[in-house]
């Protein structure tokens, strides 16, 4: 039951990075997120290192989060959607072997895919301001993880994304062409090539250089370039857009909303017009098939 599962999933991530469509996953951070994304007719689901970190721990992301914790919260993000599941599992938690038995985890557990990055541990969230010039793992010591975590999986389905930080670290366009060459040869499916570079130029930088495009697909995580469109960025090389946090900062955002209208107002119905009904709550959750199988006496 399991494996059939998780075999659908994995080859509906494995199509979707070759599909001829932009290929798009929202980040979740619980298993509630989770089923949102799925109904909302999105492609896949992405777990979200950063938005675990903050709603499940309120954490900062610097690999404070174990891999337990992390495959934990995957595994409820993954029970709650027919979605497949790619698994952002930072820099695979450690070294070497960290990253191996991360694979390993993951693929028992039944997630479609794990992305691994090449920041060195502990690591710090690449949306931080003040971090322009850093050491990342070296290239190839970072392509023997992945080679490495390649060879752990069981099956040839399990998805593995190696994700290059060369510019968010300011290493620029020609290092992040070599280690993504490097990534592709050593087996990685895909390719998330990460920027904070809102003008686009570092990206469009690398789609002009980098020899791998239309061989191994690539992935954006377009945070900091929020107004380009999912076919906008598929339409220039990339084939799965990962909204990454989006539900997280909209969770945050209407909390404090409505945590500010209840200590000004001192009553309840103040927030009302601004809360999911208890209603809605109960059938998200399919309450009343819940009750009714209790009640069915089968
Ligand atoms: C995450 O969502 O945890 C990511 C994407 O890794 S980013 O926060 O942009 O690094
Ligand atoms: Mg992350």
């Amino acid at each position: 039951m399991r494996t059939n599962r998780a075999e659908k999933k994995r080859a509906a991530l494995r199509e979707g990075l070759e599909a001829e469509r932009p290929f798009v996953a929202v980040g979740a951070h619980d298993a509630m997120s989770s089923q949102l994304i799925g109904s909302y007719g999105f492609d896949a689901v992405w777990v979200s290192g950063f938005a675990v970190a903050t709603m499940a721990h309120a954490l900062p992301d610097l690999n404070l989060t174990t891999m337990t914790e992390a495959l934990e919260a995957a595994v409820r993000i993954d029970g709650a959607t027919d979605l497949p599941v790619l698994a952002d599992c930072d820099n695979g938690f450690g070294g070497l072997s960290n990253v191996v038995r991360t694979v390993i985890e993951y693929e028992r557990a039944g997630i479609a895919g794990v992305c691994v990055e090449d920041n060195l541990f502990p690591k710090r969230n690449s949306l931080y301001k003040g971090e322009s010039k850093r050491e990342l793992v070296p290239v190839e010591e970072q392509a023997r993880r992945i080679r490495a975590g390649k060879a752990a999986q069981e099956t040839d389905s399990f998805v593995f994304v190696a994700r290059v930080e060369a510019l968010i670290a300011g290493h620029g366009v020609e290092a992040a062409c070599e280690r993504a060459d490097a990534y592709a040869d050593a087996g990685a499916d895909a390719i998330l090539i990460h920027s904070k570079d809102k003008s686009l130029g570092e990206i469009e930088g690398f789609l002009g250089s980098w020899g791998g495009l239309g061989k191994t697909p690539l992935v954006a995580v377009p945070t900091l370039f929020p107004d380009y469109t999912d076919q906008e960025l598929y339409d220039k090389g990339f084939s799965m857009i990962i909204l990454a946090n989006h539900p997280m900062r909209a969770a945050v955002g209407a909390m404090e909303q409505v945590l500010d209208t209840l200590r000004r107002e001192r009553k309840a119905s103040a927030v009302d017009p601004h809360i999911a009904p208890v209603d809605h709550i109960f059938e998200l959750v399919g309450t009343k098939e819940a009750i009714a199988l209790e009640e069915s006496g089968g």
